[in-house]
């Protein structure tokens, strides 16, 4: 069959941090591409989340693109840790520079996809009826772009203005003299707590389990230090590619203890006082591994917590039971805890006191009926997998992903999937994006990408397949690095779960925690061998 019988080379779902960078790269190997982009705009997550104190906890020099000296050189970063509206800039800015936005088709959502054997190409289904063809289908559609609603009575009763956090109106959100609840405490709670707790009249804060946060502490970035930095970025990139998640902050190969206590709470107090991540992924290798040694490292946090909450009751109640520090994501905060001593803010434990419904005033928990104006739901998303579950996607032989990946997800590398050949799954369970520094775990992927591509249609291919035995080889490496982390033992969309799905978690394996380093040798041995873990025809 010719070129010609497919529209498409390549089409692209999504058009954010992965999807650009996708479309950039196919672009410049001289293929028609098209990015089917759901929302109104680009930017897919920054595009999304507009709730008050979004912004990164990357630093943001090395959440930037890194493949480009021009653009490395001509953009200022503002903060250590952006905001959403920076972020969002900066992508716009990217997407011009590089003349992507003509090639994104906004309000498109793909609602399924089939393989078509007899044509090695992929059909693409839109909501709207549209339907494209393509030789290659790329999935860039982020971990946490499919938000969850809690399941609780009456939810649809209450009569002030409610949503989840992915659906903060882009206006029009009043908080000034409100009364607000937030429900759920994880990453994103912990940022709107904190940035409301001083606008709003009342703020309930509704808990099921707390999480360790740490402090961010952000600042800005002068025009000299900005200088300083594009000087260094060879430095700074060099050392991200050299840890596990892709941060600046790498593990200590030190070991808890077989340092004194003086010496470790100095190192801790150290890692406390300073910016970013370097408390949870700075911090000693064996406190992600081993109980003893993490208990050590959350009674410092414990005791941080007191220190900074004025009533130890309240205290209490935000120091977590169900886990060790750093088992979950850690969320970064600015003056979190301090919301609890104001005196219009209020945290409600929904473990001791469960919510019975939402009523058309407000909440009503076993012990008290609390009227709003606003409820947030903080309640998170179906991660990494549920994008996916999203799309009616139909493999060879009639077979759904969706039932293959049932039990949970099965990949090579994260990128491909036995049975669904010329699918590619940038940003998939299994590959080396979940939890790291998402940029430079997607311009790795990308870029891998890019060069089997490339590789296949050098030799005149039209279809390339991981086999179902290196797919095997892969899903026990995950599984074998799983076992070493603690990490894989804490239930949170790092692990597949979300309380509000009716689904086991046992043997969903969505992350890759064997590190960045690791899986980049792992991508580095498939290309230099030909990529033996594929078939192509
Ligand atoms: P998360 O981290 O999944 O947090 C969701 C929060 O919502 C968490 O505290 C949950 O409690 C809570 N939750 C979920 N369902 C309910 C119900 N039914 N009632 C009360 N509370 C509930 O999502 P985020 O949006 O905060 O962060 C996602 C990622 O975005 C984050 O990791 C960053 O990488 C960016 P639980 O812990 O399950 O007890």
């Amino acid at each position: 069959m010719t070129e010609n019988a497919v529209d498409h080379d390549v089409v692209i779902v999504g058009a954010g941090v992965c999807g650009l960078y996708a479309l950039h790269l196919m672009l410049k190997q001289g293929l028609r591409v098209a990015v089917l982009e759901r929302a109104d705009g680009l930017g897919g997550t920054w595009y999304a989340n507009r709730y008050p104190g979004c912004r990164f906890d990357s630093e943001s020099y090395t959440y930037g693109y890194s493949f480009s000296e021009e653009l490395l050189r001509e953009w200022s970063w503002s903060e250590l840790f952006a905001a959403r509206p920076e972020t969002l800039d900066y992508l716009n800015h990217v997407a011009d520079r590089f003349e992507l936005t003509k090639h994104i088709q906004f309000g498109s959502t793909v609602v399924a996809a089939a393989y078509d054997e007899s044509r090695s190409a992929w059909t693409v289904r839109l909501d709207d009826g549209r339907s494209l063809s393509t030789r290659f289908l790329m999935t860039a559609i982020g971990h946490l772009s499919a938000p969850v609603m809690p399941r609780i009575p009456g939810l649809d009763s209450f009569q002030g203005r409610s949503f989840h956090t992915y659906h903060w109106p882009s206006e029009g959100v009043e908080l000034t003299g409100q009364r607000v609840a937030v429900v759920g405490t994880g990453s994103t709670g912990v940022q709107i707590i904190a940035e409301i707790a001083d606008k709003v009249d009342q703020l309930v804060v509704f808990q099921r389990n707390p999480n360790w946060c740490a402090p961010l502490h952000n600042r800005p970035i002068g025009s000299e230090e900005m200088e300083r930095i594009k000087a260094s970025y060879d430095e700074i990139f060099e050392r991200c590619a050299q840890t596990p998640g892709g941060f600046l902050h790498g593990p200590d190969r030190r070991k808890v203890f077989e340092l004194s206590e003086e010496e470790r709470l100095a190192f801790w107090e150290e890692l406390y006082a300073a910016p970013g991540f370097g408390i949870w992924l700075g911090n000693f290798r064996d406190t992600f591994m081993d109980e003893a040694a993490n208990a050590e490292l959350s009674a410092f946090i414990a005791g941080k917590i007191r220190q900074r909450v004025s009533d130890p009751a309240v205290a209490d109640k935000l120091i977590p039971r169900d886990h060790g520090f750093g088992a979950k994501r850690v969320p970064l905060e600015t003056r979190y805890y301090e919301a609890y001593n104001r005196p219009n803010v209020r945290l409600v434990d929904i473990k001791q006191t469960p919510i019975e419904r939402v009523t058309p005033a407000g909440i009503r928990t076993g012990e008290a009926e609390y009227a709003f104006d606003l409820i947030v739901y903080a309640t998170g998303f179906d991660g990494v997998t549920g994008p996916f579950d999203r799309i009616d996607i139909t493999g060879v032989g009639g077979v759904k992903l969706a039932d293959k990946w049932a039990d949970g997800p099965r990949t090579l590398l994260g990128t491909q999937i036995n049975g669904f050949p010329n699918l590619f799954t940038l940003v998939g369970p299994q590959s080396g994006s979940v939890a790291t520094n998402f940029p430079r775990g997607i311009e790795e992927a990308c870029e891998w990408v890019s060069g089997l591509v490339a590789f296949v249609r050098e030799r005149g291919y039209q279809r390339v397949e991981a086999t179902a035995s290196a797919e095997q080889q892969w899903v026990d490496h995950v599984k074998e690095m799983a076992a070493k982390v603690l990490l894989s033992r804490t239930r949170s969309w790092f692990t597949g779960y979300n309380p509000n799905l009716d689904r086991s978690t046992e043997n969903r394996y969505v992350m890759y925690t064997g590190g960045a380093v690791r899986y980049r040798q792992r991508l580095q041995e498939q290309a230099a061998n030909g990529y033996p873990g594929f078939t192509m025809a």
